[in-house]
């Protein structure tokens, strides 16, 4: 059975690859899973036969079979529980990269997504120039505290896992605000997972269909 995930039909990143089906793709090219994919537009993710699926009327979603997930992070874990190459098969050094995962969802993200966030609902609101100084803060003392952990390191805990797959994507998100070049190590460490074939096909595939939006 070949899963099927869902993703946007015409994504507002114009194939950036900074939605979040980005990293589902690219669980799946690491696990040399072939996938297919629901395109939804933003009013058939409020309709009843998403929200079926998602509780929240959102993407990615993931399903196989009877199983129907949603939340890229579950949808990682999910993949990297039923096959190798994701997660560390020694027991601590898997528990430490799943801490990683939740580490890059839970605590790295939010301040990302908040100023990203801001810097489109409120660029044009009388707090925003007064607001955005403390929303860069906020990032700027998590990638101080990442790059002081990651170091010299290639990746986050030994060997590539879901975790810098996550943690990658996450950062990602940070192109255009202009703080990853104070970060040189932090740059290498999304450089490396951007260098990664299965990357590179994920990549291609989501951008594959922003192109074909715009050709119609
Ligand atoms: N916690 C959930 C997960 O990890 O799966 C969050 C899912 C989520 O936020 N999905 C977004 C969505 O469906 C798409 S990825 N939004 C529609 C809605 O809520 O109605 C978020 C996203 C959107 C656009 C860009 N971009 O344009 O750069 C980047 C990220």
């Amino acid at each position: 059975m070949i899963p099927t995930i869902t993703a946007f039909e015409s994504s507002p990143d114009r194939g950036r690859g900074l939605a979040r089906d980005m990293r589902v793709r690219w669980a799946l090219e690491e696990v040399g899973q072939p996938y297919d994919v629901r395109l939804v537009s933003f009013a058939a993710m409020k309709a009843p036969a998403h929200l079926a699926r998602h509780p929240f009327g959102q993407i990615p979603t993931y399903e196989d079979g009877e199983l129907v997930l949603f939340e890229s992070g579950g949808i990682i874990l999910h993949l990297a529980e039923r096959h190798a190459g994701l997660l560390p098969a020694d027991p601590d050094a898997r528990a430490r990269a799943v801490s990683w995962m939740f580490a890059a969802l839970n605590t790295v993200e939010p301040p990302i997504v908040e100023l990203g966030m801001a810097g489109i609902l409120e660029r044009d609101k009388p707090w925003y120039e007064a607001r955005r100084p403390m929303l860069e803060a906020h990032v700027r003392t998590r990638l101080d505290q990442l790059s002081a952990r990651l170091g010299d390191a290639e990746w986050l805990d030994g060997a590539f896992s879901a975790a810098d797959l996550l943690m990658v994507t996450v950062l990602r998100r940070l192109g255009a605000s202009g703080l990853l070049p104070a970060y040189p190590s932090l740059g290498a460490y999304i450089a490396r997972g951007e260098a990664r074939p299965a990357y590179q096909r994920a990549f291609a595939a989501q951008l594959a269909v922003f192109e074909a939006s715009q050709a119609t």
